[in-house]
């Protein structure tokens, strides 16, 4: 069992009796999956001083623990360096770092072929899931309600040209075992999404067992009511692991400015042959990408998207010049004053 998590990574015999991988977590405790099945972890007194909070454990993150006895719990002292990291900027204010999960391979952006369609808030999710360095497929989920896919299709295609989708019926069953030959043998995927859409219906499916709760939407806008409240991971009987997600009510960015180049490849193409270098495309004569837009060879709403996204992302990189500039500016404040 232990090697369908991808122990056999890791040879070394010592290192392989106190490891374990992060499989739940919940405000100060982790479930951990480790060679003597799944055990309650902590992190050490250490750790947790020494850590700031991007350091600490996620859900599939590899630890290293260690424990007393057979029955007690684990100590987490160690996590290793992460392949691939999936994050968003925390909810709120305070700027900061979220990670929603480590050492995936494959991250599927669930939306359902209903109201929460929308292809801004797609690129969005892409945004994120390019910036994780795992590779991003989109499942259409509820085929079954929509007696127009290809509208959905096409819009998709519009969206997301360089990345491939599944469509799913978890009524019907349809579309679900691709999902299945995508994760095997022993990949780690990560399903993502808003509430509702159907995430931990499909979890269930691939666990061939009910382990997840699921709720129905509400009647008047097809919104979810966040079932599931705790990310986890599911090891899949066929191969592979799985993990179930809360369905998010905002996704704000945590990239680097690349990604955005991977999502909207064909703007930044566009970009090269507009007629200034420093072409913002708003006013500028002989601008490519505005005249993509007067042709209807490129969505107006699709540009927007990109420059807000744009802004959020430099507004992100001020705000951390700021803070690391700050205390640099203090000391020359002080110097010029005294
Ligand atoms: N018609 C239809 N309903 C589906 C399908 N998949 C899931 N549902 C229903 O959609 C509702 C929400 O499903 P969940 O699996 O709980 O959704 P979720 O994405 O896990 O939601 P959160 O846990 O709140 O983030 C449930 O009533 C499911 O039965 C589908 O393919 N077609
Ligand atoms: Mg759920
Ligand atoms: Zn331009």
């Amino acid at each position: 069992m232990f090697k369908k998590l991808g122990i056999n990574k890791f040879d070394n015999i010592d290192e392989f009796n106190s490891l374990g991988r992060v499989i739940g977590q919940y405000r100060n405790l982790y479930k951990i999956y480790t060679n003597d099945g799944e055990i309650i972890a902590t992190l050490s007194g250490n750790s947790y001083h020494k850590s700031n909070k991007s350091n600490f454990p996620v859900v599939g993150d590899w630890v290293k623990y260690e424990r007393y006895n057979k029955d007690s719990n684990a100590i987490i002292n160690k996590v290793y360096d992460r392949k691939t990291i999936l994050s968003r900027k925390q909810a709120g204010k305070k700027e900061a770092e979220q990670i929603i999960a480590a050492n995936i391979d494959i991250i599927f952006i669930v939306t359902s072929l209903n109201h929460d369609f929308n292809p801004r808030r797609l690129e969005r999710y892409l945004t994120i899931a390019w910036d994780s360095g795992a590779k991003p497929i989109i499942i259409l989920n509820k085929s079954d309600l929509s007696n127009n896919i290809d509208k959905y299709i096409e819009e998709v295609e519009k969206t997301a040209f360089n990345t491939s989708y599944i469509v799913t019926s978890c009524v019907n069953q349809t579309g679900l075992e691709k999902i299945k030959e995508e994760i095997m043998p022993d990949k780690t995927a990560v399903l993502i999404g808003s509430s509702g859409v159907g995430k931990s219906s499909i979890i269930n499916y691939l666990l061939d067992s009910k382990k997840q709760s699921v709720k129905t939407v509400r009647d008047n806008d097809d919104k979810g009511r966040h079932t599931t409240t705790n990310r986890e991971l599911f090891i899949i009987p066929s191969g592979g692991v799985i993990i179930d997600t809360p369905g998010m009510r905002e996704i704000q960015l945590w990239v680097n400015e690349e990604s955005l180049g991977q999502v909207f490849n064909e703007i930044e193409k566009l970009a090269k042959n507009c007629k200034f270098n420093d072409c913002s495309h708003t006013h500028e004569p002989g601008c490519a990408v505005k005249k993509a837009v007067e042709e209807n060879n490129l969505s107006k709403d699709r540009l927007e998207n990109y420059f807000k996204m744009q802004r959020e992302i430099e507004y992100q990189k001020l705000k951390e010049k700021y803070s690391a500039n700050r205390a640099e500016k203090i000391k020359w404040d002080r110097l010029f004053n005294e």
